[in-house]
């Protein structure tokens, strides 16, 4: 019993970590044509046929290498890479090998290629000899769960493979300092007084290092052995136990300089350059009593290491134990002479079991990210076709046939992939290919809306046309900063053409969608007139009514959802990106930005901001003095969220542009320390709302006054909404957003929440809500009205506004009146009421505006409830 479970455990011990280490290998024959185990070794082989659908197999005449041998893999001559993608375990360190056997002596020109690790150059194959196994060895540290190994660059003959194997190591075999940065090509694994010709590899090494006989002296052209080197071999156990598990038979022989010295000569593959070098070292024969093995390294000579004196015994703590002394970093030449020379004092010559010499190969960059993601999303949705078998990186060494690319960084700048039989959606991947200038993705079967395009600062040409794209143009596109044409004929495209494409600075072909508008007068400004008359309406009312109950009301109106989830906030804050950046952020030209100010000159201006005059609605108002005597109103911006991050943005992107008498100037801004402040013209006679409102400190405004106020606001917002293009909706009028100069003319202030008017249409609350409206459809005007001004006023112009008003609140925008004509009623009002002034000189437009009110007043009295039936939120002309 004792004797069984004994050995049932020894079974279940010792069994499956060697099957699991077997079962960890990757072993490909490469163009063989089925699975199968290599009886000499145990190894389980599979063919490349189901993972590799490029080149063909090819028969080779000589089997004396073994089955894998049997056949290789022939890649065609031409301009593609071919990857192997093999799977790995993120961070565990693994060998990767690939060897080559032609076999064909028959041949006139032996192949020369090119072999790659993911990006990383790893090899040129050159074939010399047809009846030879190169062997291409690299150790590397995984990154991730795949690497690939690519194929490509034929200078003679056609790229081939015959075997691809990958082996994990364990524990910290094969770390270096610098395996974030480097791979280890090996140049050298040699095994010292080798029994035989062949190399030792699984199952003799578990890891199935491949370590050479210095017999086969065509590996590394061996050569120049000192005189008196003697072969020595052993059959005890050794203690190998160290970092890098060199296999016990190949410690179990060595060669040992009988007359004092040992040295060879060897060739490395690519070198000079830096290289880790380990020397593996095991006494075994056993020493007599007196006896000592000392000795030194003379070549290569290396400072700190040449006179230090190996004696392996020593340093192992005993004979027939593993002593492995390395360089970690050593540069070496492409013929390397090494020798060791005993000391005077020892009595035995030196001894040698094996060496280990790889080459530092630099990881080359990859294509970034951003960019791949785009590029393997897409090629998902066309799986059966031919171009999307092109596999590892998109760009390096060779680009992938549809692609264009950048170097250093490799980024992609064109996509061509017009008529593939792409189906689905645009990935969303997209969005940050900021170098991508042409992009062909016509003659697909691509439906749904565009992504997110509006990183895509580098593109010039767009072509998307014939596919079964749906939903909006997105207003940004007109302002993506290089386009230059955009094809997105027979597509099903709705909704209105943002202006920014039809100026004829972009070639732009949308014919075939049927359901998208050029945007006439009319409906092109249908949402703006929306906005317009909402907010006008505000102030108007604000203006001629007065009343307390009113202004609450007005200002908790919402004219527009607000719509925060745009996601682009400002990252960068240095002053150099500012310009950029707010451009870019707010969707708008980079038409210049109201100049810089240092914090420290802001400091100086305000005497460190000791005159609050305010709060707006981005934080404290101070108030400064410039140098030059400029008086300033300095904003504070309080709220550092990124809903205030982009009010910010959005307020120096707009003000920086757009300049007039009615829109309160931007002198400049300052976004230093996380303090972002924003400086404007000082208005001495602060908001409407302090007039209205605090009427205690302040002397009530008379109508001609409020008419002259809501007659300035009312130009500055009708220049926003015509005068800008795109076309700009405030979205937040209201009487503490007008501010009063010196003159008390009116300044519309507080951009911060404004938009540009072909954004988020389906957004806007259309429909207008408060009290203010059931009020004036009574038509009882009086009631409503500021009690200050009561009996002080004509009727009659106050009418006159309340026409316009009372259009402003229909429910529907096509009812609404434009700005325009808003601002023609209130200077009528003006007139009327100068008017008075003059003894009843009444003019025309007065009888105009008398005759209007007739036909409102009449609707007022008469309608009921308004017929919405047939209202529509689609634009109509009116
Ligand atoms: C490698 O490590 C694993 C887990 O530590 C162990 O099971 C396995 O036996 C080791 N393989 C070799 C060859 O030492
Ligand atoms: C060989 O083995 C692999 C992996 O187990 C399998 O995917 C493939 O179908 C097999 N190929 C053949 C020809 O049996
Ligand atoms: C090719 O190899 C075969 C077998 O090794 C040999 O008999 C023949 O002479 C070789 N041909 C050439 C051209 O070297
Ligand atoms: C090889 O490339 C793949 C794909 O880009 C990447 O995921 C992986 O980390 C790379 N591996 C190494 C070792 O560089
Ligand atoms: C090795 O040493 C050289 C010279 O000191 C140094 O330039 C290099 O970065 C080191 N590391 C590698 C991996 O080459
Ligand atoms: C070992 O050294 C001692 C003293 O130095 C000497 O007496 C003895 O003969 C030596 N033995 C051998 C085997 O050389
Ligand atoms: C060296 O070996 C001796 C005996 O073999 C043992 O007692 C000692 O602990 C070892 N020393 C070290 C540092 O391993
Ligand atoms: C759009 O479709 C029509 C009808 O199939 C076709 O004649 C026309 O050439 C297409 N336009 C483009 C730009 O391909
Ligand atoms: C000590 C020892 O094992 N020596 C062996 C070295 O190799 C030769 C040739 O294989 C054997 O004959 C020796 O017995």
């Amino acid at each position: 019993m004792g004797l069984l479970s004994h050995l049932l455990l020894l079974f279940l011990c010792f069994l499956p970590s060697i099957l699991s280490q077997i079962k960890e290998f990757i072993s490909i024959d490469c163009g063989g044509t089925s699975n199968y185990t290599d009886s000499s070794t145990g190894l389980e082989w599979i063919s490349d046929s189901g993972i590799m659908t490029n080149g063909i197999s090819v028969l080779v005449n000589r089997d004396d290498n073994g089955q894998q041998y049997g056949r290789r893999r022939d890649f065609p001559t031409d301009s593609k890479k071919y990857c192997y993608r093999l799977n790995t375990e993120e961070r565990r360190r693994y060998v990767v090998r690939a060897t080559f056997l032609y076999g064909n002596n028959e041949s006139e020109e032996y192949p020369k290629f090119q072999l790659y690790l993911n990006t990383t150059k790893w090899a040129t194959v050159t074939v010399l000899d047809s009846s030879r196994v190169y062997v291409k060895e690299m150790i590397i540290r995984a990154q991730s769960n795949l690497i690939n190994v690519c194929l490509c660059c034929a200078t003679t003959g056609s790229p081939f493979i015959s075997t691809l194997e990958l082996r994990p190591l364990n524990l910290s075999m094969y770390a270096t300092d610098f395996e974030d940065n480097f791979f280890l090509k090996v140049a050298a694994r040699v095994n010292f007084g080798a029994l035989t010709k062949d190399a030792i590899r699984y199952p003799d090494d578990p890891y199935d290092r491949i370590w050479d006989s210095d017999l086969d002296k065509r590996q590394n052209y061996l050569v120049g052995v000192a005189p008196g080197t003697q072969r020595i071999n052993t059959s005890k156990y050794i203690d190998i136990r160290t970092r890098e598990y060199p296999p016990m038979k190949v410690m179990q022989t060595a060669v040992v300089g009988t007359k004092g010295q040992l040295s060879y000569r060897l060739n490395l593959e690519d070198f000079p350059a830096n290289a880790r070098a380990y020397a593996y070292f095991a006494e075994i024969e056993d020493l007599g009593v007196n006896e000592t093995r000392k000795f030194k390294i003379e070549k290569p000579y290396v400072p700190d290491y040449s006179n230090a004196v190996v004696n392996i015994a020593e340093n192992a703590n005993g004979s027939y134990i593993l002593y492995e002394p390395s360089f970690m970093n050593v540069t070496l030449d492409f013929v390397l002479s090494f020798s060791f020379v005993k000391t005077r004092d020892s009595s035995r010559g030196p001894l040698l079991n094996a060496i280990e010499i790889s080459k530092y190969v630099e990881i080359a960059p990859k294509t970034v990210d951003q960019d791949v993601n785009f590029l393997y999303a897409i090629r998902l949705m066309s799986p059966e076709s031919s171009w999307t078998s092109e596999d590892g990186d998109p760009c390096i060494p060779t680009q992938w046939e549809w692609v264009t690319c950048s170097t250093t960084p490799s980024r992609i700048t064109k996509i061509a992939l017009s008529e593939k039989n792409i189906e689905g959606t645009i990935p969303s991947e997209l969005k940050n290919m900021e170098e991508l200038a042409e992009l062909w993705l016509n003659g697909n079967s691509l439906s749904g809306p565009l992504p997110d395009m509006s990183n895509l600062i580098s593109l010039r040409v767009l072509h998307l046309e014939n596919n079964k794209l749906t939903g909006p143009i997105p207003p940004y596109l007109g302002s993506l900063p290089s386009l230059q044409e955009v094809y997105i004929q027979n597509n099903s495209f709705m909704g209105k053409i943002p202006a920014a494409l039809l100026t004829g600075k972009i070639i732009f072909k949308y014919e075939g969608n049927h359901q998208l508008t050029r945007g006439s007068e009319h409906s092109s400004h249908f949402w703006l007139i929306l906005g317009t008359a909402l907010g006008a309406l505000a102030i108007l009312l604000v203006l001629i009514l007065g009343s307390l109950y009113l202004l609450c009301n007005l200002q908790k109106w919402t004219l527009y959802q607000k719509n925060d989830d745009k996601g682009e906030s400002l990252r960068t804050s240095t002053k150099t990106s500012n310009a950029y950046s707010l451009a870019r952020a707010g969707h708008l030209m980079d038409e210049g930005v109201a100049c810089f100010i240092a914090l420290s000159e802001l400091e100086e201006a305000t005497n460190n901001f000791s005159k609050n005059i305010g709060k707006g609605s981005f934080g404290p108002v101070y108030y400064g003095r410039m140098k030059d005597g400029k008086e300033i109103a300095v904003k504070i911006m309080a709220d550092s969220s990124s809903h205030g991050t982009q009010q910010f943005i959005t307020e120096v992107a707009l003000l920086s542009r757009i300049h007039h008498r009615n829109l309160v100037p931007l002198i400049g801004y300052c976004e230093e320390e996380h303090q972002r402040v924003l400086v404007y013209e000082y208005m001495h006679n602060g908001t409407l709302r302090d007039h209205i409102h605090d009427s205690i400190n302040k002397k009530p405004l008379d109508w001609i006054t409020r008419l002259y106020i809501a007659e300035d606001a009312a130009k500055g917002l009708e220049y926003l909404h015509t005068g800008c293009n795109p076309s700009i909706i405030h979205r937040d009028v209201k009487t503490s957003n007008i501010l009063l100069d010196i003159n008390m003319r009116a300044k519309v202030s507080d951009f911060g929440l404004s938009r540009q008017a072909e954004e988020d249409l389906t957004h806007i609350s259309s429909v207008a809500r408060g009290t203010a409206r059931s009020l004036i459809r009574k038509g009882d005007v009086i009631s409503m009205i500021d009690p200050q001004l009561a009996g002080k006023v004509k009727i009659e112009s106050i009418w006159r506004v309340a026409e316009i008003a009372i259009q402003c609140v229909e429910q529907y925008g096509v009812s609404r009146p434009k700005m325009q004509e808003i601002l023609v009623a209130i200077q009528d009002a003006i007139k009327i009421e100068k008017g008075s002034e003059a003894n009843n000189n009444i003019s025309s437009a007065s009888s105009k505006g008398q005759s209007s009110r007739k036909t409102l007043l009449t609707s007022f009295l008469d309608v009921e409830s308004p017929d919405f039936s047939n209202g529509s939120l689609l634009p109509s002309a009116r």
